[in-house]
């Protein structure tokens, strides 16, 4: 039996300028455009193989060992896409020997090496491994934006994981989502030592899911419409530039305040929703004093906090400045847990 396979991995990203909230909820298009940071490939990362045989009876996925439904809309749609251009690319001129993969079902194994669902951008991650899985098992010729579409079919987050470094979701303007796709800020390699620190406070599943946080958002918060037509636009610029310009402590403030404005709509929205707890908060008002002594001593912001849809913390701060920001959180987790940074071996990330 011929069984065809492909392999690969996508990390996690983490917004610094926050998507929240759908104009259309089937094809995903949001109400902003939105940026992030693909964590490198060494972090959290889903890996992913795709195969499709002939001798496959049925589609099945399964996700961290678990057998799951391969019959969600979504993923529906997205797997209905990507045969389309699996077919495109069997039906052209010339590939006529190419195997009609495109007919075949597909088994997908997808595994995360973090927590799922807490808030660590897990769909994200999950939804562009399959999509760049499938698209590198039917080899197509399609460009990375143009996958994006897809991936952001299975999950709005997703399309910004195709691309490594510092990625914008731009929103689009098109009813049909053409235009809807992630793009390249700047690669890894850009600013390559802006470092993403994951504070996890709970590892818990979140309570209420995104799409439907976004909705009761959407429907209900009046903070909300200020925010995508008030204050987005104007951030999502200034914040490409800051990164283009390695500006840290634009990118700094802007991240806060996103993050900030973010929650605060969520906050608005009626019922409330509730992210962020009191380990987050403590968190936050620890950067804020981190950055103050910093800003007093010599003007400069040097880390960052962004929180998505839990209560896990995200830190960006830039590597000459690891020491004095990992000093002051072993300082407070050793007071708060007993924890010793001292046993830690950071080169072989043991504790003992
Ligand atoms: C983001 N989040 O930009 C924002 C910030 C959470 C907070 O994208 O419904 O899982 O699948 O499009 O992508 C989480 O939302 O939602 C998210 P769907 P998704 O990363």
């Amino acid at each position: 039996m011929t069984v065809y396979t492909a392999t690969v991995t996508s990390p996690v990203n983490i917004a610094t300028l926050k998507y929240w909230g759908k104009r259309d909820t089937k094809l995903n298009l949001p109400t902003n455009s939105s940026i992030s940071v693909t964590l490198s490939q060494n972090d959290l990362r889903t890996l992913t193989s795709a195969a499709c045989s002939e001798e496959y009876e049925s589609n099945r996925l399964f996700l961290n060992r678990k057998l799951e439904s391969m019959e969600t809309p979504r993923l529906i749609e997205v797997l209905k896409d990507l045969k389309k251009l699996r077919e495109k690319v069997e039906n052209s001129e010339g590939n006529e020997h190419l195997p009609k993969l495109s007919q075949l079902n597909l088994l997908i194994v997808s595994e995360n090496n973090f927590p799922t669902a807490a808030g660590l951008a897990s769909s994200a991650a999950g939804l562009s491994a399959l999509v760049k899985a499938i698209s590198k098992l039917y080899e197509l010729p399609d460009s990375l934006s143009e996958i994006s579409k897809i991936a952001r079919k299975g999950s709005g987050s997703a399309c910004r994981s195709l691309f490594g470094g510092y990625v914008a979701w731009e929103m689009g303007e098109l009813s049909n989502g053409e235009d809807s796709k992630a793009v390249e800020i700047a690669p890894l390699e850009h600013w390559p030592n802006i470092k993403a620190l994951i504070l996890v406070v709970s590892a818990h599943k979140k309570d209420v899911s995104s799409t439907s946080g976004m909705q009761l958002t959407v429907k209900t918060s009046d903070l909300f419409n200020y925010r995508i037509n008030n204050i987005v636009p104007q951030r999502f610029e200034e914040m490409k530039k800051s990164i283009l310009e390695k500006d840290f402590n634009k990118f700094a403030e802007l991240t806060m305040k996103d993050s900030n404005s973010f929650h605060s709509t969520c906050l608005d929205s009626y019922p409330p929703i509730f992210y962020l707890n009191d380990y987050s908060r403590r968190i936050i008002r620890l950067v804020h004093l981190i950055n103050e002594k910093s800003v007093k001593e010599n003007g400069k912001i040097i880390v960052a906090y962004t929180f998505d849809a839990g209560p896990n913390a995200v830190l960006y701060y830039e590597e000459e400045n690891e020491k004095t920001i990992l000093n002051v959180f072993y300082k407070i987790l050793s007071e708060v847990t007993g924890w010793d940074a001292q046993k830690f071996d950071f080169k072989n990330q043991e504790y003992s």
